[in-house]
């Protein structure tokens, strides 16, 4: 059986916010882009649950904020913080899954299917999942379980906010049917509109609608929303290709030519470098010199291999062969460096075939 959750969560800037300012929790706050003095054209990123009850909402101008509520607590938006605060949550997250796939700032879906053999399972892993969130991160989050990534985020929104809901395969249509049709995911503002242009108020409505009419309608974008309403969605969850990269660079005592002592540095850093891999259980597909020579001209030229790799000689290899073929013979390193990037992750996954 196929079990897919979505994690999200819960007013993420503003949750994130009132970590490191607790004296805003309970309060009408909300994190928003630079209002220039009531110049510019911000809005409110994310608001409170209290917020909320007041009517204020993500999107809304903040001038309009600030009307609903003269006590609004503005927050300017600070990224950087909530991509750490993100990346704490992702790692927790991970450790959860067969299958990981980041889709927001802060959101996942993950792929159960192999940990959990029924729904019960399903749902003592995700309370395991939400209370060591809680617990190491102090921040909430809702958690969707379904059939698939479709359901999953529809029972996520369900169980908002600070809660878990499952939905099973049998009960997704009644679940689906008489929720506005604005609310399927992957409808957006203007799709909704239209769709209750045409007199689809409901999931059901679209549910119960001809395929045929709907493509009329909405070209191939019509099929999609038909086995949207009905809950219907064969995408996989997709392992997110991790982008970064780890490298080594040395400069030299004294600035050399001497082949021998370069591609010695290179070995040394290929080891290191090879080592930060495993630690991390990363496979790299693509390796980079840095040639910077004694008039500080630099010089980066990569190699990508045919399969990912793992192995730290494999690295040095490499980085030697672009080393001889580059490299300016006879002038002067001041510094070489060795880099290896376009990674996945291969620890706890199979067979690393499916990556090459
Ligand atoms: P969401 O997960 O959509 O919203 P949320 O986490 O604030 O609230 P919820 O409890 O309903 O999940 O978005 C995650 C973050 O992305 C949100 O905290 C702020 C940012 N964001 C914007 O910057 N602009 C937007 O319009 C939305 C919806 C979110
Ligand atoms: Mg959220
Ligand atoms: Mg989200």
């Amino acid at each position: 059986m196929r079990l897919i959750a979505l994690v999200d969560m819960d007013y993420f800037f503003v949750a994130c916010e009132e970590l490191r300012r607790p004296e805003i929790k309970n309060k009408p706050a909300i994190v928003g882009s630079d209002p220039k003095q009531g110049e510019g054209r911000g809005v409110v990123m994310t608001a409170s649950y209290v917020a909320r009850k007041l009517g204020l909402r993500s999107g809304m101008p903040l001038s309009m904020a600030y009307r609903i509520r003269k006590d609004t607590i503005y927050i300017p938006q600070d990224f950087e913080y909530y991509e750490q605060m993100s990346a704490k949550v992702m790692t927790l997250v991970k450790v959860y899954a067969d299958k990981f796939e980041q889709v927001s700032i802060d959101e996942a879906f993950i792929d159960i299917s192999k940990r959990a053999g029924d729904y019960d399972d399903a749902l003592e892993l995700m309370r395991k999942l939400k209370q060591e969130v809680k617990d190491k991160l102090g921040l909430p989050c809702s958690i969707g379980i379904s059939v698939n990534k479709l359901m999953a985020k529809m029972a996520s929104e369900d169980a908002k906010p600070d809660g878990i809901k499952a939905v099973k395969e049998e009960d997704a249509a009644g679940f689906l049917s008489r929720k506005p049709v604005g609310e399927l995911y992957g409808v957006g503002r203007k799709t909704g509109k239209m769709l209750e242009e045409f007199g689809y108020r409901t999931i059901g409505d679209l549910a119960k609608a001809n395929p045929v009419v709907l493509v009329e309608r909405f070209k191939s974008y019509g099929a999609e929303l038909h086995n949207s309403a009905n809950g219907v969605d064969d995408s996989e969850v997709q392992e997110n290709w991790e982008v970064k990269s780890i490298g080594r660079e040395r400069t030299f005592e004294r600035d050399t030519s001497d082949r021998h002592e370069i591609t010695k540095a290179i070995r040394e850093m290929s080891k290191e470098v090879g080592d930060e891999l495993k630690k991390g259980g990363f496979a790299f597909k693509v390796v980079t010199i840095k040639l910077r020579y004694s008039n500080f001209e630099e010089t980066l030229k990569s190699r990508s291999l045919t399969h990912r790799s793992v192995e730290p000689e494999e690295i040095s290899q490499v980085a030697t062969q672009l080393f001889d073929k580059y490299a300016e013979t006879g002038e002067e390193l001041r510094k070489v460096g060795v880099r290896v990037s376009n990674f996945v992750k291969y620890k706890g996954q199979k067979r690393m075939a499916e990556y090459a």
